[in-house]
């Protein structure tokens, strides 16, 4: 097996921490992941980007710069993603998900505020991302006042770039996005010193269309019951194409969707038919953020969906392709990511429209509603999403947990005791 340890010291990072962070994952992935039964097959391949999370895809981005290459890690779905690539650069997503990497955020960053932009902060700051070190730029957005914030602090280690996201989406909003998006592709064209082009573009539109439509056709399979996938897997798959190479993600991807179908043509399930199915809503899980599906899952139901950033809102809604200059592919790219539904906008009835639809198309017996501490805006939306929910007869229940396993016991009962009055 190749020995890694010469790239990760080369890229600054403290080994012995690093070694730290990575000895407690394969004992965690072994009873999270690989203790569910009859999982499809071609889930190995996801196995083994978790095995080599660290090693593997960074040795891809450090072969990438080596030749000239840029790389740019982002945090959230707005940042569009062609527009990186078409300007020749690499991009990466950097949420953190592991309660590893609070401490070290926490030494610039309150201790009361949202696990996810500590755990990102603390990645960065404690040297034990490959990742975040491979990054020649950081792309900040004005969502949540928790990141904008933060990014502030980022900036003093890393060079980083905001882009200013509207916080409405009035047509004047959808202007000054456009705009935002046309700063920003003279910002990519800056850093690679590659001119993006209509041609260069268009490519890049397809192919993350395709990834979009590869993880449409995986949620697709869960609609069915049995369900011929765990919820499990199916985060993992979404929170890998946050780092993977896009084409080989669709490949791999399509090849678990596939089985899934095979599995619904012949009536085979992960889990009994009947089992009660659950949505979960709320905020994003990036990895190893497993905490809430492994509990739901092991306690006799199955999630059918994903209504959050590493799910459905990650790939809901096409680029449309026809369109032909670059002005126009600037305003369909605009138009796309504008769909998205966060709580950062006001009003927001997008998202509780798409939970009830996705309710109702995946056939879910209730919602688990997952809110990360401290993050204010989805925790202020819940309440009108539990009045839709509720005006419905739609079971909801609304969990507020950060990446710790303190409360793992204290969840599992709340779960057990929802899915019992299901
Ligand atoms: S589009 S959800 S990825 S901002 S959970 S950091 S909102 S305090 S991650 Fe997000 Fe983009 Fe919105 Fe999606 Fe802040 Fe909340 Fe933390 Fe969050």
């Amino acid at each position: 097996m190749t020995d890694y340890r010469k790239m990760w010291s080369d890229l600054g990072m403290d080994l012995e921490k690093h070694d730290r962070l990575t000895s407690a994952l394969p004992l965690v992935y072994e009873e999270v992941y690989l203790q569910q039964k009859d999982r499809p097959q071609a889930m190995e391949y996801f196995d083994l980007v978790v095995a080599e999370i660290h090693s593997l895809r960074i040795a891809e981005l450090v072969e990438h710069r080596r030749r000239g290459g840029k790389v740019c890690g982002a945090f959230c779905v707005f940042v569009p993603v062609e527009i990186v690539r078409a300007a020749g650069a690499i991009a990466v997503g950097l949420c953190g998900g592991s309660q590893f990497w609070i401490p070290d955020g926490e030494k610039v960053l309150p201790r009361n505020l949202c696990p996810l932009i500590k755990a990102s902060l603390g990645a960065r700051l404690s040297g034990t991302c490959p990742y975040f070190q491979s990054c020649d730029l950081l792309i900040g957005e004005t969502t949540c006042d928790g990141k904008k914030k933060a990014w502030e602090v980022l900036g003093e280690f890393a060079p980083v770039y905001v882009m200013d996201l509207p916080q409405m989406k009035r047509p004047q909003d959808l202007a000054a996005w456009r705009k935002e998006i046309e700063l920003f592709l003279a910002r990519m064209e800056e850093l690679t010193g590659c001119r993006v082009t209509p041609e260069r573009l268009a490519e890049e539109i397809r192919l993350q269309n395709r990834l979009r439509r590869a993880l449409e056709r995986l949620y697709r399979a869960r609609k069915a019951d049995p369900v011929p996938v765990s919820g499990k897997d199916v985060l993992l798959v979404t929170q890998v194409s946050f780092y993977d190479d896009p084409s080989r993600f669709i490949e791999k991807t399509e090849a678990v969707a596939a089985e899934a179908e095979e599995r619904i043509a012949s009536g085979r399930g992960v889990f009994p038919s009947g089992a009660p199915r659950i949505l979960v809503t709320g905020t994003p899980m990036a990895i190893p953020n497993w905490k809430l599906h492994h509990i739901i899952e092991t306690a006799g139901a199955v999630v059918v969906c994903e209504e959050t950033c590493t799910g459905t809102r990650f790939f809901e809604h096409q680029v449309d392709e026809s369109r032909q200059t670059l002005e126009e592919q600037l305003q369909a790219l605009a138009e796309r990511y504008l769909k998205i539904n966060c709580s950062c906008f006001t009003p927001n009835p997008g998202r509780i429209d798409d939970i009830l639809r996705l309710v109702e198309e995946y056939r879910a017996d209730g919602v688990i509603y997952y809110n990360l501490q401290f993050c204010h805006g989805y925790a202020v939306e819940y309440y009108a999403v539990e009045k839709a929910l509720k005006a419905r007869g739609i079971p909801v229940m609304k969990v507020e947990t950060d990446y710790s396993e303190e409360d793992a016991g204290q969840l599992r009962t709340r779960v057990e005791a929802f899915l019992e009055m299901l």
